[in-house]
């Protein structure tokens, strides 16, 4: 996909004129395992020691969080007072709903200022990134863990090995670590390609974590689909040693990867071939429109937009701004596009033709939001997974 800024890499305006490091982004598969991965890692202090991405500002991820929580202690029997950790914790939110239910709860984050944002809510959070180091401390501090999750934090890190031999380390024995993350057999089958960026360093199927868990006594024993982010899975995890009963829909899982041929490269070639048809037509429509007078607009400065637009060439001379519910990313510039970004309630005051929804996997929530804009003739322009208009 080219050479790319920091996904989520939003400039303040005096900064525009500064140099802007660029990282080339590509994936490739292992043809012995077929984990698909980035060609080329960033590091992860680079991109996630200030971080602007906070899920809870929408309504969707936050009553997800809540059902989370819920179904976790329920389907797990995890009793009161027990410890729950949550690693890329954020600002504490999906930690929050597990301290209403009376858990001890502590999360882990590299993000300085989301750490701040959660210690002062009063979800005690460590400012680091989560490896054997930091188990072990906390082990020693705070005991073991019941629960331990992580959402869209697992295709994040770049030392797996030693993620999970921390999480083995820090877990009971009759603990469970449940990992979130989107699903590579939605992101291939609808071409989800703007969510390839360099703070997913790895994109799952379960064959391949099945490997990587099993060279760490660790096992996968049942997995949930689930609608978040353009199609993501749940996973459970315990220690072999627990001898947790195999739920069959792990096999089923594999099964039907075998038969989408997730293990042979055709898969992926055809996904490539997809996806240069869909920044084709989605950049001469844009023209197309533009040459028409007509006034377009970006509907969120997510990180998969911010792909989206540098892969496809997507700047000010196609989009007037973007606007985005995030308080820190208003005011800022996209990475390598350099659009400003303005709070929603701009399209009430500029009302322009046609919104570019760069946030997709928020679909249902932003045009049941914005049905006063679509019913006074704006229209969104949907990319994900084919071009639309809505
Ligand atoms: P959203 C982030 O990706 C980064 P991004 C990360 N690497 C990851 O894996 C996924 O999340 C999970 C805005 N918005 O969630 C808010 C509105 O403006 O697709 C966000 O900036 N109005 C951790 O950045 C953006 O859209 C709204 O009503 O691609 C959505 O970003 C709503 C609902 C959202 O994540």
């Amino acid at each position: 996909m080219g050479s790319m800024p920091i996904p989520n890499g939003f400039l303040a305006k005096e900064n525009l004129r500064k140099p802007e490091p660029r990282y080339p982004l590509g994936v490739m598969v292992c043809k012995s395992c077929w984990l698909m991965q980035l060609t080329h890692i960033i590091p992860p202090d680079l991109m996630f020691r200030n971080y602007l991405y906070i899920p809870s500002t929408s309504t969707t991820m936050l009553k997800h969080f809540e059902s989370m929580a819920d179904s976790l202690v329920q389907d797990l029997k995890i009793k009161p007072g027990s410890l729950v950790i949550d690693i890329g914790s954020n600002d504490g939110t999906l930690l929050s709903f597990f301290k209403n239910q009376e858990m001890k709860v502590l999360g882990i984050d590299p993000a300085t200022n989301l750490v701040q944002i959660a210690n002062l809510k009063g979800i005690e959070t460590i400012g680091d990134f989560f490896n054997k180091n930091v188990a072990i401390r906390i082990a020693k501090q705070r005991g073991k863990a019941a629960l331990i999750t992580g959402t869209n934090v697992l295709a994040h890190v770049d030392n797996i090995h030693e993620v999970c031999e921390g999480i083995k380390l820090l877990l009971g024995d009759g603990g469970v670590f449940v990992a979130e993350f989107p699903y590579l057999a939605d992101l291939l089958r609808k071409n989800e390609f703007d969510t390839i960026y360099h703070e997913h360093l790895s994109y799952f199927s379960l064959g391949p974590l099945i490997t990587l868990f099993n060279k760490h006594q660790l096992v996968i024993y049942d997995i949930k689909k689930l609608p978040t982010h353009g199609g993501s899975i749940r996973i459970y995890v315990a220690k072999k040693s627990a001898k947790k009963p195999i739920q069959s829909i792990v096999k089923d899982f594999v099964r039907e990867e075998k038969f989408k041929k997730l293990y042979t490269i055709a898969p992926y070639e055809e996904f490539a071939r997809r996806v240069g048809i869909i920044k084709r037509d989605l950049v001469s429509y844009l023209k197309q429109l533009r040459a028409q007078g007509k006034r377009i607009v970006g509907y969120g400065a997510s990180a998969k937009g911010n792909v989206l637009m540098n892969y496809c060439g997507i700047d000010t001379k196609l989009l007037d701004y973007v606007v985005d519910s995030i308080p820190y990313k208003q005011g800022r510039y996209t990475p390598g596009t350099h659009i400003p970004i303005f709070p929603e309630t701009r399209l009430k005051t500029h009302r322009p033709h046609y919104a570019l929804l760069t946030a997709w996997n928020f679909e249902e929530e932003i045009l049941l939001k914005q049905i006063a804009y679509r019913e006074r003739g704006g229209q969104f322009i949907i990319t994900i997974p084919y071009l639309r208009i809505e």
